[in-house]
């Protein structure tokens, strides 16, 4: 193969913002500083934390005061009331009345669940409670660029898994194409990188891969890029793509923890101001600079949480004014809260005529986890049936 020059791109003076793993928070700063998993956090003393501070001083939340906390911690004994159905019932009205016509969704990786993806931090399910497959000594270096810099292996092996090719979109994925079909989407930022958004046909400018995808491929040590195609061929057959220029191994482009964001996701700077509701779904809002994104939308601008849990300002007790939330399965309160607006059979008719152009069985599963095999296709081939789609009249 020719080789090529260093991607200049990667390497041009921009903002900076490294993945970090969210490891601390205000409340959680006197505890005893073990995770979830037992592990040691690290302390949070990077830039994403600064930015992370900036963000929420700008969007006008105060910090918690001492009293704050103490009565915050007294509630806190007692489990949080959650009105079942009334926040999504609220948002549904705004849709409706017209009020929401740039919506912003923020997703993580319990949206692909349904498609048969396990998330990171489920219990029992999730690919950190699995970890004895990859050989890991501790979770998040499966995603750690130094870790792999010495053993790709357990990334590799992850990296089948998760590629391209052998998952459906679900419901949830539909929806979010249905509102781009109502013209209500302003952007939707993912953490996934299973490029599950992409092939239920969300057009790429209404979408930020925040983490990257398995689209591109180039090497972590002088960023030449390198075929994705051959790069997934290469992981396929257990083998290790290595750099044409410096012989360095080929991954592909997505973010691990210490490296950059890409440059889309800068795009929040403009669409978070115009934004008039924001959407968080299937995410644990662990990884910065991400999760402090839903912090930085205007106190005015309603922000609805669909989770299994409570999660990041979703957990103070009482909910700020404006914040609803709905716990409970994704692809159930999904389906509930399209009805409510009257979306579910345009959704279900999109998801068929999607599924038949694409000549795949259609994924009806109610959250069961049971993934179908679609067709290979590279993902410029999968937009441009996207894009030519029919889709229900609006
Ligand atoms: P996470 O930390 O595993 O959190 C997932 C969240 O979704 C948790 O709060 C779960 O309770 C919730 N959840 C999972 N399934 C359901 C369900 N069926 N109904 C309701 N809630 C559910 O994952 P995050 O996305 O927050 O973390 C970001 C990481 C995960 C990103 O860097 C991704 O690259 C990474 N990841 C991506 C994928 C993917 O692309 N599909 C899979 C695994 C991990």
């Amino acid at each position: 193969m020719k080789k090529s020059k260093p991607d200049e791109d990667k390497r041009s003076p921009r903002p900076t913002l490294v993945r970090t793993t969210r490891s601390s928070r205000s409340a959680e700063s006197q505890d005893s500083g073990l995770d979830q998993y037992g592990k040691q956090r690290k302390k949070q003393s990077d830039s994403a934390l600064a930015q992370d501070l900036r963000q929420m001083s700008v969007s006008g939340q105060r910090g918690p005061t001492s009293s704050d906390e103490k009565q915050l911690g007294e509630r806190q004994k007692a489990p949080p009331v959650v009105k079942s159905g009334c926040g999504l019932a609220s948002v549904a009205r705004l849709i409706k009345l017209g009020r929401c016509k740039n919506v912003v969704v923020v997703t993580g990786a319990g949206i692909s669940t349904a498609s048969g993806i396990p998330d990171f931090r489920t219990p029992g399910t999730g690919l950190y409670a699995n970890l004895e497959a990859y050989n890991v000594p501790y979770p998040e270096a499966i995603f750690n660029v130094d870790y792999f810099s010495n053993d790709p292996q357990p990334f590799f092996s992850l990296a089948k898994a998760l590629y391209p090719g052998s998952h459906r979109p679900n419901y949830i994925h539909y929806f979010i194409r249905m509102l781009h079909h109502k013209g209500l989407l302003l952007r939707v930022y993912t953490q996934n990188i299973d490029g599950l958004e992409k092939l239920c046909g969300i057009p790429d400018d209404k979408l930020v891969e925040a983490h990257g995808s398995f689209a591109t491929a180039s090497c972590h040590l002088c960023y030449t890029p390198y075929p994705a195609e051959e790069a997934k061929r290469a992981i396929m057959n257990g083998d290790i793509p290595t750099c044409t220029f410096c012989a360095a191994t080929v991954k592909p482009d997505v973010v691990f923890f210490g490296e950059d964001l890409p440059q889309k996701y800068f795009l929040h700077a403009k669409d978070f101001p115009k934004a008039d509701l924001l959407v968080i779904m299937g995410t644990s809002l662990q990884i910065e600079p991400f999760a402090s994104l839903v912090n930085t939308m205007r106190s005015t601008v309603p922000r609805l949480l669909l989770n299994r849990h409570a999660v990041g300002p979703f957990q103070r007790v009482p909910l700020r004014r404006g914040d609803h939330m709905e716990l409970g399965d994704l692809e159930n309160t999904v389906r509930r809260f399209a009805e409510m607006l009257g979306w579910n059979d345009d959704i279900v008719e999109l998801m068929r005529s999607q599924e038949q152009e694409q000549h795949v069985p259609m994924l009806v599963g109610n959250g069961s986890g049971s993934g179908c095999s679609g067709g290979e296709e590279s993902d410029s081939e999968t937009d441009s049936k996207c894009s030519a789609s029919s889709c229900p009249s609006n």
